[in-house]
């Protein structure tokens, strides 16, 4: 393991609503429990986004953004023994530590000391690998940050994934594909036959979609503004679209005027979560994947809760991700889980800004940021 740091071109947002610019960073080694892993690939998911506009609260800058990406372990502490150097990982950014209450009652996505050190923008020693070449510290995204050539993640944040899938592909596993599909299986457990509405089909959406034809749902509504997506959603399994407009309700209570048995937010608005809890049949359940900007309320007719629906939330697809990963995996590694057809966009890190001003203005499905063509399987592409 060398001992000094690297450089690394990475990713940096340098404060609310900056642009991010691409810069050299010193990158320390790993820790005992840790590993250095070698980006090959990462989505652009819109929870970057959330944090770059805000979203999630101040005081989280500067920082290397980047929570879904996949790589190669290039070296590992010496208290790690479920990696070895050339390893193929896809990041977990819920490192779960396997001894606070969440994780004890087998809700390791919710795993408190992980959640704290998120916020803070560390690894989960307290303190950051990363820091400008004239000591200023960066923080960490999630403790994973691979809008970068390396990162260095806790041991539980690399997940080994065998070599059946490109690692282009493998990118989306650990954000996109884990939260929508593992919403459908593990917060909504959608039954065969049941309905399904499915309300914003960017890049979680519309894993959310493959996941409800995986359960082997009956009808699956998609719902966006946008007739892109809801193209993708149909290639998925959606047996129905809407393009959303002021009328979303009053046209899914015409789809279906009993009521949906499942219906799913992927956007992070109120209005639309509130739309997700109206289109329910009684005793349905809204599963809430989309994440409101900090400070936003959302409001329900107290009257409905009389019908006994549930509205939940659900994390990182509700589950033990490192042990759901490798599985997804190998369902998209055999078509079950058709990755390629979501990917819009292939870049390189250079231009990952034009990735986030997409994800701002709704255009295109997931980007694929490729930081080594030769690892990940794929060259980026003009566009
Ligand atoms: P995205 O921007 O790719 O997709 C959002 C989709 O919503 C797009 O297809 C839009 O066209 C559509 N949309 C936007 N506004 C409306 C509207 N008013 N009516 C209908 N459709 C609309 O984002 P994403 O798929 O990367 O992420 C979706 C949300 O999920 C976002 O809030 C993100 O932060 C959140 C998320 N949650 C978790 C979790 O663990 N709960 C994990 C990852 C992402
Ligand atoms: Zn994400």
């Amino acid at each position: 393991m060398s001992a000094r740091a690297v450089e690394i071109r990475a990713a940096v947002l340098e404060d609310k609503g900056a642009p991010l610019r691409v810069e050299t960073l010193l990158l320390d080694p790993p820790r005992h429990d840790e590993v250095l892993v070698r980006v090959a690939a990462a989505g652009v998911c819109h929870s970057d986004l959330h944090l770059a506009q805000g979203h999630l609260g101040d005081g989280r800058w500067p920082v290397v953004l980047g929570h879904e990406g996949a790589g190669v372990v290039e070296a590992a502490g010496e208290s790690v023994t479920h990696v070895r150097p050339g390893d193929r990982v896809a990041f977990c950014f819920v490192p779960s530590c396997g001894e606070c209450r969440m994780c004890v009652a087998g809700r390791p996505h919710l795993c408190e000391p992980a959640a704290d050190r998120s916020l803070a923008g560390t690894l989960m020693d307290g303190t950051s690998r990363l820091r400008r070449p004239d000591g200023t510290p960066i923080k960490h995204f999630l403790t994973v940050s691979c809008f970068a050539e390396r990162c260095v993640v806790p041991a539980a944040g690399a997940v080994p994934i065998g070599d059946d899938l490109p690692l282009w592909q493998a990118a989306l596993v650990g954000c996109g594909v884990v939260t929508g599909v593992g919403a459908v299986r593990n917060a909504a457990r959608v039954a065969e036959g049941e309905s399904v509405c499915v309300i914003g089909c960017g890049g979680v959406g519309l894993q959310v979609v493959s996941g409800a034809r995986l359960a082997r749902a009956g009808r699956i509504v998609a719902v966006d503004r946008d007739p892109a997506k809801l193209a993708l959603a149909r290639a998925r399994g959606a047996t129905e679209v809407l393009e959303a407009g002021r009328d979303a309700r009053a046209a899914l209570r015409e789809r279906l005027p009993g009521g949906f048995d499942h219906a799913f937010e992927v956007i992070g608005r109120a209005d639309t979560m509130r739309l997700a809890w109206d289109v329910l049949r009684p005793a349905g359940q809204a599963t809430i994947v989309g994440i409101a900007p900090a400070g936003v309320e959302l409001s329900l007719r107290a009257l409905d809760l009389l019908s006994e629906k549930t509205l939940r939330g659900s994390y990182y697809g509700s589950a033990d991700v490192a042990a759901e990963l490798p599985a997804l995996v190998a369902l998209a590694a055999a078509g079950e889980i058709d990755l390629a057809g979501v990917v819009s966009h292939v870049v390189g890190l250079d231009e990952i800004e034009e990735a986030m001003g997409r994800l701002r203005r709704g255009e295109g499905a997931r980007t694929v940021v490729v930081m080594d063509s030769d690892l990940a399987g794929r060259e980026p592409q003009d566009g």
